[in-house]
């Protein structure tokens, strides 16, 4: 996950932090500047450090020094006499303007948008660096920290899932809904694992009884992880076998239902109306959209419209583990105001990460 964001950012705050007064001060306003650049860029070539070239300065270099000391020099004067608030700043210290900023966010809103961050977010993302950047001297602006922090306000650490169920009462209600084949049943099986791990009892709800195999395979991994599962026949009412499964679990004195649905395409109206349907009925203390890291902005509009039609609790993102762009998680977060509970890494039961937003922070490299 991250493999591609990360070296583009990376890449993108390091062009732009190495050379800040090229880069952002891109438009030469002085004349000889251009030489001084070109100058700069042949130092750079014959890889000698500043100060190395300084001690022992070649009669073809001279002319780079003579200029850079000659721009400092007058940028000093007009620190003292000019009365435009502009140009009271050094050579290297001038505020970053809005015609510079945008030029320079430019290229991250690119790469944002090629690694699946929702065009939403990267607006967000804009408005944050505009508000901590735009005014301040170049030569103080760290990208790498200014990026982070308008990413972090972005997304929310997930509440204590064992917590919440452990206060809540018995049984703990938790549905699981998202388009077909985003990994719901699979992850039903993996949370059941890890429930069961932290000694609390679990049954399942087959409630896709729609999709051929469905219910076998929602067996399946019951039997694997030796817990119930509460089933009626194929085209049998959804919302029937979640009440079923509850009444079961109170019977039994079950901590926890998870609810497995059929997948559901967010424009189906019909659909839409049955997974509301089921919500009505079973009343969730949970319930969980299940999308799919892979699919970048589709997963950020799925997970949108099924919060708008039952009010989703929180996000879970399956096949981390083959995501190379990793935006998803941004947006889908973002756009929604949701917190991500869990990442699925693999088809094992125990590939299933608690979200933290510290931990992608720092995948991202930032
Ligand atoms: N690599 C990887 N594969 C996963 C992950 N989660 C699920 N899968 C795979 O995704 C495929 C679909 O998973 P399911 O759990 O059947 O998805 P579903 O949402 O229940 O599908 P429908 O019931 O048809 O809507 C299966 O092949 C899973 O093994 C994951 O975190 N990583
Ligand atoms: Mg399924």
């Amino acid at each position: 996950m991250f493999g591609k964001l990360k070296s583009k950012l990376k890449e993108w705050v390091t062009k732009n932090e190495e050379k800040p007064e090229e880069t952002l001060e891109k438009t030469p306003k002085k004349t000889g500047k251009k030489k001084v650049d070109k100058k700069k860029t042949e130092a750079k070539k014959v890889t000698k450090k500043k100060e190395e070239i300084i001690e022992e300065p070649t009669q073809e270099k001279k002319s780079f020094f003579s200029n850079f000391k000659k721009e400092k020099e007058s940028d000093k004067r007009q620190a003292t006499s000019d009365k435009l608030p502009e140009k009271k700043h050094s050579f290297f210290s001038k505020p970053l303007t809005e015609e510079k900023f945008e030029e320079l966010f430019q290229e991250l809103q690119i790469i944002l948008l090629q690694n699946n961050v929702a065009y939403e977010t990267v607006e967000a993302i804009e408005s944050q660096l505009k508000e901590s950047l735009i005014g301040k001297p170049t030569k103080e602006i760290n990208l790498s920290k200014e990026l982070k922090s308008a990413i972090e306000t972005l997304l929310i650490n997930p509440p204590n899932f064992l917590e919440q169920i452990k206060s809540s009462g018995k049984p703990f209600v938790i549905l699981f809904a998202g388009i077909n084949g985003s990994g719901k049943t699979t992850t039903i099986a993996k949370v059941a694992h890890y429930l069961k791990k932290n000694k609390l009892t679990v049954c399942l709800a087959a409630a896709d009884t729609f999709r051929a195999a469905a219910i076998q395979q929602l067996e399946e991994h019951g039997n694997n992880l030796s817990i119930p599962v509460i089933k009626k026949d194929y085209g049998a009412d959804p919302a029937a076998v979640g009440f079923d499964a509850i009444k079961y679990a109170i019977k039994n004195k079950i901590d926890i239902v998870l609810i497995d649905t059929a997948g559901r395409m967010q424009n189906s109206d019909t659909l839409m109306k049955e997974i509301e349907k089921i919500t009505r009925v079973t009343k969730p203390n949970m319930k969980i959209f299940l999308g799919e890291s892979i699919t970048g902005n589709d997963a950020t509009l799925q997970a949108k419209a099924f919060n708008d039609s039952i009010g989703l609790t929180g996000i879970i993102l399956s096949k981390a583990d083959v995501d190379e762009k990793g935006g998803t998680a941004l947006s889908v977060a973002h756009v929604t105001g949701k917190p991500i509970l869990f990442l699925g890494t693999g088809q094992e039961y125990k590939d299933l990460e608690i979200f933290n937003k510290e931990k992608l922070i720092k995948k991202l490299g930032l």
